[in-house]
């Protein structure tokens, strides 16, 4: 984890922090949420993003450099293995790894297999349920808990990336966290 106390000569944070999770999961909703503007196309459609995209947020002293990726899923042809690695190198590569889960689908088996292997990774790691606005208070409840059991997170956030709803919560726990140093 970063150390507390921002840049001593410059007093500014910088990191990479890397969007993961299933497809259709709101990733790239919540890039633009966070950034302000869109950078990343949304659709309803799976697989919408194929590549590392970089979106930048100032927020304070802080520079956090998102990177959106494409989805995470078990791949059956040779495109979608790629598109999977992709996914897994930008987790590699981050300071701190953002986990999304759509609150809707749950803790299905795809979400499980994602959780394991996240096992594996060794950035702090943060878990958002996203599109809260589709889903009871109870679900959602239950979800924190069964989330929180399953792997090693820093915090748990409940947000809705399309309504703004806790996207401020996320960006200012991220403002916080990232490594004291130079900006991008
Ligand atoms: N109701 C609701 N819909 C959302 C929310 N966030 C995203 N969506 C919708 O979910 C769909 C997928 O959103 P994307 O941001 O493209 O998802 P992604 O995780 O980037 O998907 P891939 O790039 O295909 O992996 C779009 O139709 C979004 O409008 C949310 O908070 N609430
Ligand atoms: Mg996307």
């Amino acid at each position: 984890m970063a150390d507390d106390t921002a840049n001593a000569e410059t007093g500014t944070r910088c990191g990479f922090v890397a969007l993961i999770g299933a497809p259709n999961a709101g990733k790239s909703t919540l890039t633009n949420a966070l950034v302000g503007s869109k950078v990343a196309i949304v659709t309803p459609k799976v697989q919408t993003t194929r590549a590392l995209l970089r979106g930048i947020v100032m927020t304070g002293p802080a520079q956090l450099v998102l990177v959106d990726t494409p989805g995470i899923f078990a791949p059956r042809r040779r495109l979608d293995r790629a598109m999977v690695t992709t996914a897994w190198g930008g987790a590699s590569d981050a300071d701190i790894v953002a986990v999304l889960i759509d609150a809707k689908t749950g803790l299905d088996d795809a979400a499980d297999a994602m959780l394991q292997k996240l096992d594996e990774v060794r950035q702090p790691k943060i878990l958002i349920f996203n599109k809260v606005d589709l889903v009871g208070k109870e679900k959602l409840l239950m979800l924190a808990q069964a989330g929180a059991a399953r792997g090693k997170f820093e915090a748990v956030f409940m947000i809705s990336a399309k309504s703004g709803d806790g996207v401020g919560d996320v960006r200012n726990w991220l403002a916080e966290h990232v490594p004291a140093g130079p900006w991008n």
